[in-house]
């Protein structure tokens, strides 16, 4: 039999070449049949979108290739790998970042260029995969991306939405959402497996049976469901590894569905089918607020189910029986979202694989680590009990079983301390008797990870105090980073260009540390000279953008101050716009001399809000109503603008960061577990206004405090200024700039009370009033350091210098090495 596939594999070597060509001409040819004959357009008459088409699906055979190669060499190795189960992942565009990594973006540029085509242009045909909210789902991407090039044998898995992340729509200044139906133009960059399908069930009974005399559960479904696999290929860079983002979509099952053709209503079971598909259809667009919404609870087990199931397949097609499962496989929880993995593998091996309970637990120990993204004690998942036990019976039980065990054992170890017990408890018993998603994710979790020191440490004294003080062993933290990749090589190729020259090597793309060699030529004045050209030229890029948008036009010699991110209360959003109000209020009262002296800004805002987040949504029409009466102000002139960027997504970072010279990370001290969006700009050699918050802290460490600009109250402040209130009689500013609102200087004076009320009057939860003042000093140091633009430009320098440590390689490096325990698994072809 040997002999025989041998020989098999001879034959086709020799019909094929074994990798596709990458000269311009091969490359030209591959895009033209693909125009052809994927895309079924005269290969003599195409425009940009049928061009774009035709150079994606030629990308896509490329890495189809690597993939392959590299599935195959992982399943020969059989190493230890690493699962991430992930609900969101905001992965954007692919075409640039694919031909980056996969080291022929010139090689494609020239190609296309004599076929009379400019690659950026066809670039931006595609369209974004935004299936994911904020931090969180862009963090997942980034890994993905570092666990590809550092050749870990690693799968995302997650959910293929067919609605992403709502667009969002601003009329007349108010936030408006519209579907966003991503795949009608179809997706080059999945590949659908038809014949990777498994059934998943929902609701029903569980029975007892007795099998060989041993009494065991039987779960039997009310429903049943298809998961059907769409593999993305994530290729890495500087290698052939290329692994495998697999999203499920839900597709009617077949083999529980002949029943109801049987009764005789054809028309009404066809259409009842077509419910199933709704489990995949959308994105919940909040990240926070869990509301205990059947169809998301149904999201949750279905990509759950789906994964362990393929896991489970992949992890037998080698083994026998299960001694070595925790050998090989590392389960990664994204936040709670995928917590009942744990009660489906206890289900999967006590139910299905006849493994006793004490075995199937401690397999379960040793396999899954957990990640928290979150602060907030309010922002931690539950699950109401009487909905879990509807829809997923058996798991309510084996989750009860994990409960009790804990307990009993946690009796043991503390005694009957009712309060901590309770506290502890998997199963809260409030009005609404609920699962408490944290608490299971790190009673069966081996490691749980913070996502910054300052968040580790909440987690330590707050959060998780109960079970940190118990296995204070099991608490880590691995503070995020994001790709170089995507946010320097892709977002900005001439610092790329830049940085290459002057340290003399691309090797920091893969080896990020190496940017450090940066520091000693910071006050060089060629560099500085050069730096500032490719500053201006991204500025130039985004004013384009901002004019072809809004109709603004903006000058490049302003200060471009922006802060792009999810609107939320805790980012305060609404201390930028009451820091604009002072600012355009202050100019207001200047007389001709003291305006000269003035540093001009471009004020940048953007961000979604959830749609049913009143207060953010207010803020987004307070920043179009303050925008609307300072940019028609001829007082004004260039010294202000404010521009709200609608419709944030990833291709709009990509465009706005590089263009930034000051960003705004000012989130209430101990609210933002870590922030991503500060690494982006730190790398892109933007300078940083902000709060000691979050991952900023080991920013301040790396650059040091005197190249950013920091201000606002300290973590452990908060709670005792939070006690003390703003008082708006010493606050007089502060005072102020909300009186103008309040007053309705900016029209819409009904309208923006509530949002008033929630900074003024005792109740100013997110200490905006208390950070006023400190808030408006760092941004008059930001302006008068901008006037000396050599200094500036050192610092921004220095920034990117520093920016090694915020890589998501970094990151991934830790996981692996602490949490995950896997290794490289490097393919040599
Ligand atoms: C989303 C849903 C539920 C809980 C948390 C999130 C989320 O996006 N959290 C964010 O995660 C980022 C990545 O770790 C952090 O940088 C942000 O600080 C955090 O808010």
């Amino acid at each position: 039999a040997f002999g025989e596939r041998r020989a098999k594999a001879e034959r086709m070597f020799a019909l094929m070449d074994r990798f596709l060509k990458n000269d311009p001409i091969s490359l030209q040819k591959d895009i033209l049949n693909h125009v052809e004959y994927t895309v079924a357009r005269s290969r003599f008459s195409f425009d940009d979108f049928e061009a774009y088409q035709g150079l994606s699906h030629s990308v896509r055979d490329r890495l189809i290739e690597r993939w392959h190669d590299t599935q195959l060499y992982f399943k020969r190795k059989d190493p230890k790998r690493v699962y991430f189960l992930s609900l969101e992942y905001l992965m954007g565009r692919s075409l640039s970042n694919s031909v980056i990594n996969l080291g022929i973006r010139d090689e494609y540029a020239e190609a296309l260029s004599q076929l009379g085509f400019e690659f950026e242009v066809l670039a931006e045909q595609e369209g974004d995969a935004a299936l994911g909210n904020g931090g969180l789902a862009r963090l997942s991407a980034c890994q993905m991306d570092s666990l590809a090039t550092l050749d870990y044998p690693a799968w995302g898995y997650g959910l293929r939405y067919q609605y992403g992340l709502f667009r969002q729509l601003i009329l007349d200044g108010f936030q408006h959402e519209q579907p966003d139906y991503w795949l009608n133009f179809g997706n080059p960059w999945e590949i659908e497996r038809i014949h990777v399908t498994y059934p998943v069930k929902f609701y029903g009974t569980v029975e007892e049976e007795l099998l060989n005399g041993k009494k065991c559960k039987v779960w039997i479904p009310g429903e049943m469901v298809e998961a059907v696999a769409y593999d993305n290929p994530i290729p890495g860079y500087g290698t052939r590894n290329t692994i495998t983002l697999r999203l499920w979509a839900a597709k009617p099952s077949d083999q529980y569905d002949m029943e109801s053709y049987n009764t005789g209503d054809y028309i009404n079971a066809v259409v009842n089918r077509q419910k199933a598909e709704t489990i995949s259809s959308v994105l919940y667009p909040d990240d926070r607020s869990h509301q205990g919404k059947e169809l998301r609870l149904k999201q949750q087990y279905f990509f759950v189910s789906a994964s362990i199931q393929d896991i489970i397949r992949r992890f037998k097609d080698a083994h026998d029986n299960f001694d070595e499962f925790q050998e090989k496989v590392a389960l990664q929880l994204n936040d709670t979202h995928p917590s009942l993995a744990i009660s489906e593998v206890m289900r999967v091996l006590v139910d299905e694989e006849n493994l006793d309970w004490s075995r199937a637990w401690g397999i379960v120990c040793k396999i899954f680590s957990f990640t928290t993204h979150t602060v907030l004690a309010e922002g931690l998942e539950k699950i109401p009990v009487d909905l879990l036990g509807s829809l997923l019976p058996r798991h309510l039980e084996i989750i009860y079983d994990i409960n009790f065990n804990f307990v009993e054992e946690l009796k043991k170890r503390i005694g009957m301390d009712y309060n901590r017990l309770s506290r502890m408890s998997i199963v809260e018993d409030g009005a609404v008797k609920s699962i408490r998603s944290a608490n299971l994710s790190i009673v069966c979790s081996h490691t749980v990870n913070g996502v910054s020191r300052v968040h580790f440490e909440l987690l330590k004294t707050k959060l998780f105090k109960d079970f940190y003080e118990l296995w204070p062993e099991k608490f880590q933290y691995k503070t995020n980073g994001v790709t170089q990749r995507r946010w320097i090589v892709v977002s900005n190729p001439s610092l790329c260009g830049l940085i290459s020259k002057w340290l003399g090597t691309e090797a920091w793309i893969r080896n990020v540390d190496l940017l450090t060699g940066l520091r000693e030529y910071a006050a060089n004045a060629d560099l500085q000279q050069e730096w500032k050209m490719v500053r201006k030229v991204n500025k130039m890029r985004l004013a384009e953008y901002i004019e072809a948008m809004s109709g603004l036009k903006v000058c490049l010699d302003a200060m471009f101050d922006v802060q792009i991110k999810r609107i939320h209360e805790y980012k305060r959003q609404l201390l930028n716009i009451l820091g604009i109000i002072h600012r355009y209020d202050c100019i207001k009262s200047m007389n001709e001399s003291d305006r000269r002296k003035v540093v001009p800004r471009v004020c940048i805002t953007g961000g979604k809000a959830a749609p049913g987040y009143e207060i953010a949504k207010k803020i987004i029409k307070l920043c179009h109503a303050v925008a609307e009466k300072i940019n028609n102000d001829n007082d004004v002139g260039d010294l202000l603008k404010l521009v709200f960027i609608p419709d944030y997504n990833v291709s709009v970072a990509e465009l706005v960061i590089p263009g930034a010279d000051l960003s705004q990370h000012i989130s209430t001290a101990g609210h933002e577990a870590s922030g991503t969006g500060s690494m982006k700009f730190l790398m892109n050699g933007s300078l940083l206004l902000a709060t000691a918050d979050g991952s900023t802290v080991e920013i301040i460490e790396e650059i040091g405090a005197e190249n950013l600009f920091l201000f606002g109250a300290k973590v452990d402040e908060v709670p005792m200024l939070r006690e003390k209130g703003t008082d708006m009689r010493v606050n007089l500013q502060f005072a102020r700039v909300v009186r103008m609102i309040r007053d309705g200087y900016f029209g819409f004076q009904d309208y923006f009370e509530s949002l008033c009320d929630t900074v003024d009057g005792g109740s100013d939860f997110y200490l905006l009033g208390s950070d006023f003042g400190s808030y408006l000093e760092a941004q008059a140091a930001a302006d008068k350091a901008f006037v000396d633009q050599e200094k500036w430009t050192r610092m921004s320098i220095l920034s990117t210098a520093g920016s090694g440590r915020f890589s998501s390689d970094r990151t991934i490096q830790d996981y692996a090495e602490n949490t995950w325990g896997i290794e490289r698994c490097r393919c040599p072809f």
